[in-house]
């Protein structure tokens, strides 16, 4: 189990891959991708109003969100060909490779647990609950990786004052698709399934936790957590569930499969903080990837991600070591 878990977060193995073969995998992957885009193209009407039932890559109308970085986007490549999503496979390009198989619609999101409202959420009247937003958020891995990624969506404070959280919500846990007809990687067991992770509910609250529909101005390609998964920038890029299909309002703190796997490593917390070291290696740089030549330098990593302004004040009087 050690030895499997540690070949994954491992990140010398990617640091090494060479530069061209990592090329010559893009290049295939993006003529799949071309492919795939031609047998699912869907008319652009749907940009101005998103039809009853789009399917992945469809345009969204989109306005521009706040707190957006003006840093220049990882390429649409890099964005969806080097992923982490265990459900697929625990190599970067499985989940663009195998995905393919998820079934996005019909799709509803239950939310229920501590709210007034429970309720059970279908994702195309998911898509049309608030102005969808573009927002472009550093994203760093928990490996040592970084992206910009242009996000669509709207805050996930949106869905969760509609449901009206009670007094007794502290905590809000989220929990991902586990289909093993449409998910070849569940036959592993590298983690628990089903994915579970979760936030403190005001860090839910968060004007920068987004609901995200979409990236790039099209609906989120399956290999990024279609239909609908959260985006938390200033947390390392596992706590940011993908193909989510429960959302759960709780009075303690939940368990997550992270942490599950190997508590020592992977803390409920998780906001990126270049002094407290993974316990194999450092956290204080990173590679951006796209910028990955063999003479690149690392990015030294921000607190909180670069996001500290924003955020710094949900963990005032904490001590981020031990709660890491
Ligand atoms: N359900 C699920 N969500 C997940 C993961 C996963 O394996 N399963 N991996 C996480 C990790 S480790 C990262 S870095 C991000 C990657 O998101 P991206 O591939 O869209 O960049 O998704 C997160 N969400
Ligand atoms: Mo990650």
């Amino acid at each position: 189990m050690l030895i499997r878990h540690r070949r994954r977060v491992d990140p010398a193995s990617s640091e090494i891959t060479p530069r061209v073969a990592y090329e010559k995998r893009r290049s295939l992957l993006g003529a799949a991708l071309a492919a795939a885009a031609g047998s699912t193209a869907i008319p652009s009407a749907l940009a101005a109003a998103p039809a009853a039932s789009p399917g992945a890559g469809t345009r969204l109308a989109t306005r521009p969100g706040a707190h957006s970085t003006i840093e220049r986007p990882t390429s649409r490549e890099h964005v969806t060909g080097y992923n982490n999503f265990y459900e697929f496979g625990t190599e970067k390009d499985d989940p663009a490779r195998y995905a393919h198989s998820l079934r996005i619609r019909p799709w509803t999101i239950r939310v229920d647990g501590e709210v007034a409202r429970p309720r059970v959420f279908d994702v195309d009247d998911l898509l049309r609950l608030a102005p969808l937003e573009e927002r472009v958020y550093r994203m760093r891995c928990v490996e040592g990786w970084s992206m910009v990624i242009p996000w669509v969506g709207y805050p996930l404070a949106e869905l969760i004052r509609r449901v009206q959280p009670t007094g007794n919500a502290r905590f809000v846990e989220f929990e991902t698709l586990a289909d093993p007809a449409q998910m070849p990687g569940l036959s592993s067991p590298v983690l628990e399934w089903p994915y579970v992770e979760g936030l403190r509910l005001d860090e839910a609250m968060h004007a920068l936790t987004l609901l995200a529909v979409g990236l790039y101005g099209e609906t989120l390609p399956r290999q990024n957590g279609a239909p609908v998964r959260v985006v938390v920038p200033w947390k390392y890029g596992f706590k940011s569930a993908k193909s989510i299909v429960r959302i759960r309002f709780v009075e303690r703190q939940p368990t997550t499969s992270w942490n599950r796997a190997a508590p020592r490593e992977y803390g409920f917390y998780s906001n990126v903080n270049p002094q407290v070291s993974h316990p194999r290696w450092s956290q204080a740089a990173e590679r951006r990837i796209g910028e990955d030549g063999l003479l690149q330098r690392k990015r030294p990593t921000l607190m909180f991600n670069g996001y500290g302004e924003q955020v710094a004040s949900l963990y005032a009087g904490m001590d981020l070591r031990q709660s890491f």
